[in-house]
């Protein structure tokens, strides 16, 4: 099969809503869970950043904003990604993503912190922001994960509302799906929205972290990549982190977010090591015309890259107050 490559060069459109400008060199009061981190950045200051996948304005707004105020990077990131769970329109993230083929909308999330400690909570169910409730797990519990009933009753038990998350546009859409229910596990552009977050803090510190509702409509129980420490989300504070969105089963079978971050260790920049590990999976899959896959990466001297299969993926990028949309460098034009 002849492959042909188009490689365009990523271009910047239109700047998006300002955000607070002046840069904060202060930083929050060290509590016991980051003390050790403070120390050892203490006299680090750095122009904070954060990027996102997909045109997610507000979402890449607020954590610039949050950075901006001297607010560490894994709560500034957390902060962002709730916009997009709580933004009902938003028919891959959160409260108004799409059920699951019986009607159940399952929402997985990870975060992971500069120093290295992570949390991760998958299919769960009538809790919208699973992002933060992916840190309780990681700050208030001696696991990494947890899934279902157990992290549903864990959220409840740290103060998280039950909410409804199958709103009535969602069950429309879903109703229309079941009346000739054809399963294709394959994700195309429209169903792309996963917000996967990075973001760096005055202190030079990086952190992220990654929720959805997965694919639509996919089989009672599956998880992708999202939730998956390495797959959808992975950071070094050493070296940098990496996020994925698209077709989860492909990035979970690469490591994919992981493996940018071990290319970038070897030297790779973050655009050339986003490039190798979109590669790793066309070149061993023929199907990858038919899905789409995109990773952004940021390493710690601030630079960020982006690679995506198809064209048509844009991510954001927030620094000194200027908020932009960039489309992503592509494998192939369509
Ligand atoms: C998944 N990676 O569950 C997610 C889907 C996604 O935008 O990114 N949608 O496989």
């Amino acid at each position: 099969m002849k492959r042909r490559q188009f490689i365009k060069k990523a271009s910047l459109t239109g700047v998006g809503i300002a955000v607070g400008s002046s840069l904060s060199s202060c930083v929050e009061n060290p509590s016991k869970e980051n003390k050790n981190e403070m120390i050892m950045t203490a006299n680090i200051s750095k122009t904070p950043i954060a990027i996102c996948t997909w045109a997610f304005v507000a979402a890449n707004a607020k954590a610039g904003e949050q950075l901006s105020k001297g607010k560490k990077a894994l709560n500034s990131a957390i902060a962002g990604v709730a916009i997009e769970e709580e933004n009902i329109k938003n028919t891959t993230v959160g409260k108004g993503g799409a059920p699951d083929r019986e009607g159940n909308v399952t929402l997985d999330a990870c975060v992971m912190d500069s120093n290295g400690d992570c949390g991760s909570v998958i299919c769960v169910e009538n809790i919208t922001n699973v992002a933060a409730l992916a840190k309780r797990v990681m700050t208030e519990t001696p696991h990494v994960m947890l899934t279902g009933f157990g992290a549903e009753e864990f959220a409840y038990r740290q103060g998280f509302k039950k909410d409804k998350l199958l709103t009535e546009d969602s069950k429309k859409a879903w109703e229309e799906w079941l009346k000739s229910p054809e399963y294709k596990p394959l994700i195309n552009i429209e169903n792309h929205d996963t917000i996967g977050m990075l973001c760096m803090d005055s202190n030079g510190n990086i952190a992220g972290a990654c929720t959805t509702s997965g694919l639509s409509y996919k089989m009672k129980g599956r998880v992708g990549d999202s939730p998956i420490i390495g797959s959808g989300l992975f950071i070094d504070n050493e070296i940098g982190g990496a996020v994925a969105t698209g077709m989860g089963e492909e990035v979970l079978k690469t490591v994919g977010s992981f493996l940018i971050v071990e290319l970038m260790r070897n030297g790779m920049s973050p655009q050339k090591a986003c490039e190798e590990a979109v590669k790793r999976i066309t070149s061993k899959n023929e199907r990858y015309k038919e899905f789409q896959i995109a990773y952004i990466a940021m390493n710690t001297s601030g630079d960020v890259g982006s690679y995506c299969i198809h064209k048509g993926f844009t991510y954001m990028k927030y620094q000194n107050g200027e908020n932009k949309n960039i489309h992503s460098d592509y494998f192939v034009e369509a």
